[in-house]
């Protein structure tokens, strides 16, 4: 297949509620959703992950669409591709950026699977026809407000339920779920809020059997990690840490965390997914899909992911309507009881709804055949 034309669809989205972390507040999604048409006229999908701000990661929309505009999209328009495996080379000499890489590559995938009239999970090897999803709740401003919360998700059903923690919304406030819910899955995820030096805090989460801790150490870090699990009983899980396969490879052989969370967009799409799913099953490390607020045609992806056959924790796929009032595809993903099924249809399985997408429309950019790579390197 040939990609022709990438059109950069530029949304700005509100969420039914706002979301707290360690890192602040948002309540304002600016996604961009790539569309790749080929020769033929078929679009393919993705969904672009990266933050407003660099504070998860080093990647932010604003820079991310730069980096799609002057080399990502001329780079794969008019090449000959027969796998979106391939996609990944040609961006090999170009460092990092993975969320950017990841956006396009995942409109090709979408593409080669629709062409070849197989699913996405179909084309990526994967096999379960429905997935158990979890959810994963902002940190509220009192423990009352957050276990009203955490009711309602139990009550829906789903499989596990994750809460934000930070210094200070710790120890105590888990102890207040334990005492309400003291059988439920329950995970934290502190997105990099501590160091080494919090070790008694980070110990005293040992007692309330939490099923993990995501990323509780500094972004990128996988040395502090591994000495931490030695210290703790509570699997650490990494998140900001794996941003590529050489992170997981290093960070399993260290013993940095007995549990990965695979986001597609930060390690770099599908393919390099696939790759750390395989690596990590060789090792005896469960997997589960993160999820970066996104809409629908990243929830789907997460969707398709999840059916490899090592992701065997509940990841963060929650239904569309726990965030939006109306998502960009018809039909939006919905998780019953927990499990969220698997489309039979083509690609990622449902129709992004152009009707719904005008309300959220910034703007649509397109990369063309006549923008070519403009590149000091190159000229
Ligand atoms: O650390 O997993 C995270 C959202 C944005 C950035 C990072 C994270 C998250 C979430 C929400 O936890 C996951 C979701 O429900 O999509
Ligand atoms: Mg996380």
């Amino acid at each position: 297949m040939k990609i022709k034309e990438i059109k950069l669809h530029q949304l700005l989205m509100t969420m039914k509620n706002p979301f707290t972390t360690s890192f602040g507040t948002q309540q304002k999604r600016f996604i961009t959703i790539v569309e790749a048409i080929d020769e033929d006229g078929v679009s393919g999908f993705g969904e672009c992950v990266s933050g407003e701000d660099p504070l998860y990661s080093e990647e932010f929309m604003d820079a991310t669409l730069i980096a799609l505009k002057k080399y990502f999209g001329p780079l794969v328009i008019n090449t000959e591709i027969s796998h979106p495996d391939e996609v990944w080379e040609i961006y090999k000499p170009f460092k990092r950026n993975n969320m950017a890489k990841a956006s396009i590559e995942g409109a090709v995938w979408d593409l080669y699977a629709k062409k070849k009239g197989i699913t996405l999970a179909e084309a990526m090897g994967g096999k379960k026809k429905e997935v158990d999803v979890g959810v994963s709740l902002g940190i509220e401003d009192t423990d009352e407000l957050l276990l009203e919360r955490i009711g309602e998700k139990v009550e829906e059903g789903y499989k596990r339920i994750k809460v934000k923690i930070k210094p200070g919304r710790d120890v105590e406030m888990i102890r207040a779920i334990r005492e309400v819910y003291p059988d439920i899955p329950l995970m934290v995820d502190a997105n990099s809020a501590y160091t080494l030096d919090d070790i008694d805090t980070l110990k005293a989460l040992d007692e309330f059997n939490l099923m993990m801790i995501e990323q509780p150490l500094m972004a990128g870090d996988i040395i502090d990690h591994a000495k931490l699990q030695k210290q703790i009983k509570t699997p650490v899980c990494l998140d900001e840490s794996i941003d590529s396969y050489e992170s997981a490879a290093a960070a399993i052989e260290l013993g940095s965390c007995e549990i990965i969370n695979v986001k597609v967009g930060r390690v770099g799409g599908i393919t390099q997914s696939i790759k750390i799913h395989d690596l990590a099953a060789k090792h005896n490390i469960p997997l589960w899909c993160g999820g970066m607020l996104e809409a629908g045609v990243g929830r789907l992806h997460n969707v398709a992911i999840t059916t490899l056959s090592n992701f065997v924790l509940p990841g963060d796929t929650a239904s569309s309507s726990r965030y939006w009032f109306e998502d960009i595809i018809t039909p939006e993903v919905v998780a019953e009881n927990g499990v969220v099924k698997v489309s039979d249809k083509p690609g990622i399985g449902a129709e992004v709804d152009f009707g719904k997408m005008e309300q959220y429309l910034v703007k649509t950019e397109t990369i063309t055949e006549d923008d070519e790579l403009d590149m000091i390197m190159y000229n």
